[in-house]
């Protein structure tokens, strides 16, 4: 198999946190033992002509592999989970139940955690900003609240660990200092089995490689 490129930022707004969406991308390719090239892109390159061509709205993380050029981290995880095992279940519907945790993760646990990392960086210091975040705050913790109650004392969601999984821990780290997370020990459990696992270690060494200054670059 080609040895795919993905693109991360050339300097990462979160400081070597893993924050940024190259790390699930990393982590998968980690879980799965395939080896990876990466390309670090600058804010200005990722919105010229050359990168928008591998992605639409000038963003990482895109993946190469052969003639395949892909974006949107969901579905460059969901590319790498089902050309390779180890991260969806081969039964059709343990799969497409894994499948079914990769879309909560990103389109019913993120959004809010998400808007919550934008709401402190751009709203801080308007008349809004407390009720915005009280609002978001309890959107968040009402996800989290389902979510620990349907892990319960599982440790994966749904059998074996799975890319359901990988994309839930990295959606759920994104709440960092918020202390939100805190309040559900069994999901800051959950992510610090996910954080535990060797495949992430290697891919959060990586990107904190890109931060350090050592990391390569082959663009
Ligand atoms: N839906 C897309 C996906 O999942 O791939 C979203 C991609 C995306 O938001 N990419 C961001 C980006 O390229 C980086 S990850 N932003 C530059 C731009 O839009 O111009 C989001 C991100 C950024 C910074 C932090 N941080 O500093 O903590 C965390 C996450």
């Amino acid at each position: 198999m080609t040895t795919p490129t993905i693109t991360a930022f050339e300097r990462s707004p979160d400081g070597g946190k893993g924050l940024a969406r190259d790390m699930r991308v990393r982590w998968a390719l980690e879980e799965v033992g395939q080896p990876y090239e990466v390309r670090l892109v600058s804010f200005a390159a990722m919105k010229e002509a050359e990168h928008r061509a591998r992605h639409p709205f000038g963003q990482i993380p895109t993946y190469e592999e052969a003639d395949l050029v892909l974006f949107e981290s969901g579905a460059i995880v969901l590319h790498i989970a089902e050309r390779h095992d180890g991260l969806l279940p081969r039964d059709t519907n343990g799969r497409a139940r894994a499948i079914a945790w990769m879309f909560a993760a990103l389109n019913t646990v993120e959004p809010p955690i998400f808007e919550r990392s934008i709401a402190t960086i751009l709203e801080k210091g308007e008349p809004w900003y407390e009720q915005r975040l009280r609002t978001l705050d309890k959107s968040i913790r009402t996800r989290l609240t389902d979510l620990s109650r349907r892990l319960g004392d599982a440790e994966w969601l749904d059998g074996t660990f799975s890319a359901g999984d990988l994309l839930m821990v990295t959606v759920l780290r994104r709440l960092g200092s918020s202390g939100i997370l805190e309040e559900y020990p069994t999901l800051s459990a959950y992510v610090a089995r996910g954080e535990a696992r060797p495949a992430y270690k290697r891919a959060f060494a990586d990107q904190f490689a890109v931060f350090e200054g050592s990391g390569k670059a082959q663009t």
